[in-house]
This record gives C-alpha cells, sequence and structure tokens, in this order.
C-alpha cells in the first residue's frame, strides 16, 4: 500500500470501525493491511456470542476472493522440527515470490488454553518478512473451535493475496485429521532413526501423507535419514492408491543447512501442477466443505437435543427402567428419541 492510500485507508478505517460494520475490517484485509487481517482473525477467534454476527458477515464478504492459495499442511512430533522447518521452508516459499501466511492448530490450546506452537519468536527471520504472516494457534474450549477459527482464517487469508497457506499442527492426536480436512496437500515430517511406533505417528496419519521429509538430515544424520528415507519409501507403496493418482513421496531435508527444501517445494509444486490440471484440487475443497457443513450440523444438533429441557430428568428415569430390566437399552433410546424429537 502506498502512503497516500495508506492515509486514506486509515481515515476510513477510523469512520467504519465506529460503525461496527465489518466492511472496515474488510477494506482492509482487501487492502493487505495485516492488522486488519489480524483484528478480523480475532473477531473469528472470538467466543462471544455478540461477536458471531459481524464475523459471519466478515467471512461472507471474503469468501468470494478466497480460494486461491496453496494450502499446505505440516505436521510431525513434538520435537520432529516443524517450526524450524517452517521458518527455512518459508524463506525458500518467499524467494519464489509468493506471499506466506502460517497457521497453526494446537491441541493442547483447548485443554490448557496455553500454547506449545505459539512460537512466534522461534520464526523470527520470518516474522520480520513483509511478505509473510505468521499467526499463532487460537486459543479455544474445544478443538474443533480451535479449528473452525483456522479454517475460516484461511479464508481471510487469501482474501488479503496470501497465496500459500502453511498449516502447522503438532501430531499427537486427532489435530492432524483436521488440519488434513482443510488443506490440499499435507506434509508429514519425520526423524530418521526412530520407528514410527516411536514417533507416535499413526499408520493412518501416514497414509494421508501426500509428502514425507525427514527432518534433520545433515551431519551424521545424512545416513540415517537416507535409510529411512528408502524404508518409508517402501512402506508408503503399500498403502491403496490416493484417488487423484498422486504417489506420495519421500525425500530428506535439513532445515539447518537449507538442503533439499527447494526439492520439498518442487514435490509440492508438482503436486498442485498434478492436482489442479486434473481438478482434484476443486473436487476435493468441495467435498471438504460439504463435510464441515455436515459434521457442524451433527454437532449442532447433537447439543440441541441434549440440552432440550426436561431431558436430563427424562433419562435418569428411563435408565432407572432399563437397570431393573423393565425395558431394553434400545426400546429406552427409542422413547426419549421420541419423546424429544418433536
Ligand atoms: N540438526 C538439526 N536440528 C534441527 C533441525 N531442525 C530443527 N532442529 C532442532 O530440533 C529441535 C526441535 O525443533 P522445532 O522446530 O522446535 O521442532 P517442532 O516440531 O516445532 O517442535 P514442537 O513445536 O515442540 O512440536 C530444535 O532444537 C531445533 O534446533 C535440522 O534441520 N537439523
Ligand atoms: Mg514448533
Amino acid at each position: 500500500m502506498d502512503q497516500e492510500h495508506k492515509e486514506e485507508w486509515l481515515r476510513k478505517r477510523k469512520e467504519l470501525k465506529a460503525s461496527r460494520s465489518a466492511e472496515y475490517l474488510f477494506e482492509g484485509i482487501q487492502n493487505h493491511d495485516r492488522f486488519a487481517l489480524s483484528a478480523g482473525i480475532t473477531l473469528i477467534e472470538s467466543q462471544l456470542e455478540s461477536d458471531k454476527p459481524l464475523a459471519n458477515e466478515l467471512i461472507r464478504k471474503c469468501l468470494p476472493f478466497a480460494g486461491k492459495s496453496r494450502r499446505i499442511g505440516i505436521t510431525g512430533v513434538p520435537g520432529v522440527g516443524k517450526s524450524t522447518f517452517i521458518e527455512a521452508f518459508g524463506k525458500v516459499i518467499l524467494e519464489q515470490g509468493y506471499k506466506l501466511a502460517v497457521l497453526t492448530i494446537d491441541p493442547s490450546s483447548a485443554t490448557t488454553g496455553g500454547s506449545i506452537l505459539g512460537d512466534k519468536t522461534r520464526m523470527h527471520t520470518l516474522v520480520q518478512e513483509p511478505n509473510a504472516y505468521i499467526r499463532p494457534s487460537a486459543a479455544g474450549s474445544t478443538l474443533g473451535g480451535v479449528a473452525r477459527a483456522t479454517r475460516e482464517s484461511i479464508y481471510l487469508c487469501e482474501a488479503a493475496g496470501f497465496d500459500v497457506i502453511l498449516i502447522e499442527t503438532v501430531g499427537v492426536g486427532q489435530s492432524e485429521t483436521m488440519v488434513h480436512s482443510m488443506v490440499d496437500f499435507f506434509l508429514l515430517l519425520m526423524l530418521a532413526g526412530a520407528g514410527d511406533e516411536l514417533q507416535g505417528i499413526k499408520r493412518g496419519i501416514m497414509e494421508l501423507a501426500d509428502a514425507l521429509l525427514i527432518t534433520k538430515a545433515d551431519g551424521e544424520n545424512v545416513k540415517m535419514a537416507k535409510l529411512a528415507k528408502s524404508s518409508y519409501a517402501n512402506a508408503l507403496h503399500l498403502f491403496p492408491p490416493k484417488e487423484n493418482e498422486w504417489i506420495p513421496r519421500t525425500e530428506i531435508c535439513s532445515s539447518l543447512t537449507g538442503s533439499n527444501l527447494d526439492e520439498a517445494w518442487k514435490i509440492s509444486d508438482e503436486f498442485f501442477r498434478h492436482n489442479t490440471s486434473n481438478g482434484w484440487i476443486e473436487k476435493n475443497r468441495h467435498v471438504q466443505d460439504i463435510d464441515w457443513m455436515k459434521e457442524t450440523l451433527n454437532e449442532l444438533i447433537l447439543s440441541g437435543f441434549y440440552s432440550q429441557k426436561g431431558f436430563e430428568g427424562s433419562v435418569n428415569t428411563i435408565k432407572e427402567a432399563v437397570l431393573t430390566q423393565q425395558m431394553s437399552a434400545f426400546e429406552a433410546a427409542e422413547k426419549l428419541y421420541q419423546q424429544f424429537s418433536r
């Protein structure tokens, strides 16, 4: 944004902010103003019921301008080198002339409120890059809530003109599957010399990977990394072929020396070329959207159903009938359903 533009926008922002409409945030986001982007994401993350209409309005405005980025998920066990990798890989991406946004999903923020991935400081050089934007994980009461905020943040980042979005999550539980369901390309970082059981990576997660990178392949580690590369490559071959016919790739790299990071980018580039031309990216995003819609609907229905007035009392009464063998468990469930589904 040039100076004149900036002053005009700042004036406008003041006015619009006072009117409490989503317009001022939207205008800022479209003008690549990262303060507006951050304020927008904060609004989306807000758990205040009163912020919801404004947040939804902002997302609606951004949606038509969203969708043009490469969405890349990155996961791996704690200490595998995710943050260091993103810092170094991020630079490779910026050198290609792309604008890069980094978002994180931290499963621990839902339980402890703390942020083990809130390491904006570790990405110290990336933070200073004008074409990079780094947003640590939202805190939330549930992992689902944190994931939703991240997913909606993607739209805002895209509307703000970021063309590569990295979404980082630590591979310890269900957060990887959540990230997988909001990205196009899923990158799994692995350590050499540790069996995958040892690394706590479930087979199911390996099956989701589009590329597997053995990290810390520097110094004495290179030999082991190469060995790991071939054994993982063999393991990946045993998985059923993917719908998009992409064959997952295995590579070694080092964030410390920068070795092979350009190769990692090339792999993702190939992936996006292959899957854009065959229409898979678009198709997959549609599937993801509808899945999120269905899942959210299911959650709403369930929570609405269970929070109906008198529900708990009725459950306790019917439980008693089941425990005293007056009614079968199945009939009990049917009775409750009939009583409350009107
Ligand atoms: N030798 C070497 N060490 C590395 C490399 N990348 C990361 N490390 C080191 O590995 C440790 C963990 O790196 P992080 O980037 O914090 O790992 P992480 O996966 O983000 O960890 P969590 O945020 O705890 O999940 C740090 O001490 C890094 O300096 C690498 O390419 N080579
Ligand atoms: Mg980290």
